[in-house]
């Protein structure tokens, strides 16, 4: 029974596009001092990272490095303070949507075009801008569209005489 609930769980997951994804930053030409400024850039263009979803830089250990950092310093190319990963190849999972900055911060790499700026968004995300995006975002006007979720109210009285008889029982 666990085995096939496990398995159902999974095709949904699939079904949703939940599955995380490995995006080799660069490809082939993995982290590095890019052939133009734009490299970077036109590479991040083409993918579509969804939360959870990790980034692969590919280097030489102490070749080159990966600071995640703000967009100013991304600008700049001042790493400041930030966490500067040195040992290749760093894997860094992108678990919260938002645009998030990457740079190398050996001496001139970034300012040769070796930074990164990606957009993440939220697994449910279509392209298409008619089907929805959050349950939270509906308009209230369309319910026809979206149907009414069940009232979740009587599981919590199913739950509650237990948790009353046996208050110490930890939440589910
Ligand atoms: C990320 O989003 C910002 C703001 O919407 C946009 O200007 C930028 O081009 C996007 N970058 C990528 C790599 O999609
Ligand atoms: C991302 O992963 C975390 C930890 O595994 C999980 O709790 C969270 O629900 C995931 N978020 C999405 C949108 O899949
Ligand atoms: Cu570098």
């Amino acid at each position: 029974m666990a085995k096939i609930i496990f398995v159902l769980a999974a095709i949904m997951m699939l079904m949703n596009g939940i599955v995380a994804v490995d995006h080799i930053v660069g490809d082939d030409s993995g982290w590095s001092t890019p052939s133009s400024t734009n490299f970077y850039s036109s590479w991040a263009d083409r993918q579509n990272i969804v939360v959870n979803d990790t980034l692969v830089f590919n280097f030489n250990t102490d070749a080159h490095t990966v600071a995640m950092v703000p967009r100013e310093a991304f600008d700049a190319c001042d790493a400041g303070n930030a966490e500067i990963h040195n040992v290749g190849p760093t894997e860094i999972t992108l678990s919260e949507t938002g645009s998030f900055f990457f740079i190398c911060t050996v001496n001139g790499h970034c300012e040769s075009g070796q930074k990164l700026a990606v957009n993440v968004t939220a697994s449910g995300d279509s392209p298409d801008p008619t089907s929805p995006i959050l349950p939270g975002q509906l308009p209230p006007q369309s319910p026809a569209r979206h149907p009414k979720t069940p009232d979740p109210q009587p599981h919590h009285l199913y739950l509650l005489l237990p948790y009353s008889l046996f208050p110490s029982w930890p939440l589910l």
